[in-house]
């Protein structure tokens, strides 16, 4: 019998083509192959688009402008870079724009200088993000092993999927690629190696659009001549210090790590001596993480019937407890402790209250939880029948195994909140209490919740 070849290690980088001016564009696809770039944030409401209506009508009296035509609104209806003044950077540009030399980070009264007349848009979050989890749950539909690193790109594990081997990935980036522009009317480059440092610098071979494949014995040609400071790992001061030893391509770096491998660990230390030798030789094994840590851990129920803050005191007491006492749970067991601790009411009317207490030292103890979300309780509004409570943990600290407490880092890209919700069935039947009918007064409301 004769074993099946055995699979290479397929890994692909995904980044998204000019991500937040792409999102723009998907608003007012008249900009498309102008340059465009994006400066400063947009909030809802901020009056972009009513502006740009206006803008509209004084040029074509002729016609109404309504917010369903803002695919319509002539390309010289925009503001453009040559009317702006301020100290504001720009965010991305599209790729038009890039050919006069504009991009990520500049002043834009210097980008004005070099394309006086490109469109100069703010940025839609909300849009954003919801471009953002859309192109995600396209890869993941097909290929589920992937880890968020941003805004807009992705590791994905094509190792095992369908499709991930043929012509070293291609076939299964192509797909990926049509689907999410399909789905969201956006581009994409993909990378993919061996590897992720490797897919990462790949990704960009071929942008926009593009699909780079790249494997082990192409390091020399394809890798090597690269600058230092594409590997992903490599900042300006690393650089720099490489640059004063006149290391400037990968290439350089790799014969350096293989002729004097004490320098680079005395000069940068052992351990980021060591992974700067593996990384110029293209060796990374680190794995596609599929999970990221949460912001917060939170538990929430819903009553089966209503209560009262007053009239059902000691159920809601009870419940309160116990939601403190499963975030403690949940806490303890995935070895986390927070210091902003908050809780969530929803009333009758469907209006949702919050309120938070922000702790000095990390807890994760049901009773230190019980008494802070106490504290956070006892500032909300109580008049009104609850439908809702739920009990949460942020500012959240990774317990290590000798008890010191680390700051998780979440990236605003790659925040989840875990989250479990009681059902109410299994809340009636742990919930012994009963309920017993009290006065109805503030002054009773703000001890309720108190220990
Ligand atoms: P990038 O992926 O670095 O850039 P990009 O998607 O705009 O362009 P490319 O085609 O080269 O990938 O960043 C993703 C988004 O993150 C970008 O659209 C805007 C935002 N961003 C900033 O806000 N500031 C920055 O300095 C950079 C680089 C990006
Ligand atoms: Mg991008
Ligand atoms: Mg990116």
């Amino acid at each position: 019998m004769t074993s099946p070849p055995a699979r290479l290690r397929r890994i692909a980088h995904l980044d998204m083509d000019a991500f937040y001016a792409s999102v723009e564009l998907l608003r007012y696809p008249q900009l498309a192959g102008i340059p465009v770039v994006i400066g400063g944030g947009r909030r809802r409401g901020d009056g972009f688009d009513e502006r740009l209506l206006a803008q509209a009508a004084s040029c074509h009296p002729e016609r109404t402008w309504t917010e369903q035509d803002l695919a319509h609104v002539p390309v010289d209806c925009f503001p453009t870079l040559a009317t702006y003044s301020g100290r504001g950077v720009i965010t991305t540009a599209t790729y038009p724009a890039r050919q006069f030399g504009v991009g990520s980070a500049m002043g834009l009264m210097k980008a004005a200088q070099l394309c006086p007349h490109a469109v100069l848009l703010p940025v839609d979050f909300e849009a954003v993000y919801r471009q953002s989890r859309a192109f995600k749950a396209i890869i993941t539909r097909t290929a589920p092993v992937m880890e968020n690193r941003g805004i807009d790109e992705v590791y994905i594990d094509f190792t095992e999927v369908p499709g991930g081997q043929d012509e070293g990935g291609r076939v299964l980036a192509a797909r990926l690629q049509a689907e999410i522009l399909a789905a969201t009317g956006l581009t994409c480059s993909i990378g993919i190696a061996p590897n992720k440092l490797l897919a990462k610098m790949a990704s960009e071979f071929h942008k926009p659009k593009g699909i780079a494949v790249l494997y082990a014995h192409e390091l020399r040609d394809r890798i090597w001549p690269l600058s230092v400071r594409k590997i992903n790992g490599i900042g300006p001061k690393t650089e720099a210090k490489l640059l004063s030893h006149n290391i400037h391509t990968i290439g350089q770096l790799a014969q350096l790590a293989e002729q004097a491998p004490a320098w680079l660990q005395t000069t940068f230390g052992p351990s980021y001596g060591h992974w700067l030798a593996q990384a110029a030789w293209g060796l990374d094994d680190s794995p596609v993480i599929t999970h990221s840590e949460p912001v917060s851990i939170s538990r929430e129920t819903t009553f089966e019937r209503n209560l009262h803050a007053v009239r059902d005191k000691a159920e809601l007491g009870a419940v309160f407890t116990q939601l403190c006492e499963q975030v403690a749970a949940d806490l303890q067991a995935k070895a986390y402790a927070g210091r902003t601790i908050g809780i969530k009411l929803r009333d009758d009317r469907f209006k949702t209250i919050t309120r938070d207490h922000t702790v000095e030292t990390p807890i994760a103890d049901a009773r230190s939880l019980r008494r802070a979300a106490g504290l956070a309780l006892k500032r909300a509004p109580l008049q009104r029948p609850l439908r809702l409570l739920g009990v949460r943990v942020g500012k959240l600290y990774k317990v290590e195994v000798d008890g010191a407490m680390r700051p998780v880092l979440t990236s605003v890209h790659s925040r989840i909140h875990s989250h479990a919700v009681a059902s109410p069935t299994e809340k009636s039947t742990r919930l012994k209490q009963k309920l017993h009918p009290a006065q109805d007064h503030q002054a009773q409301l703000a001890l309720l919740f108190e220990d």
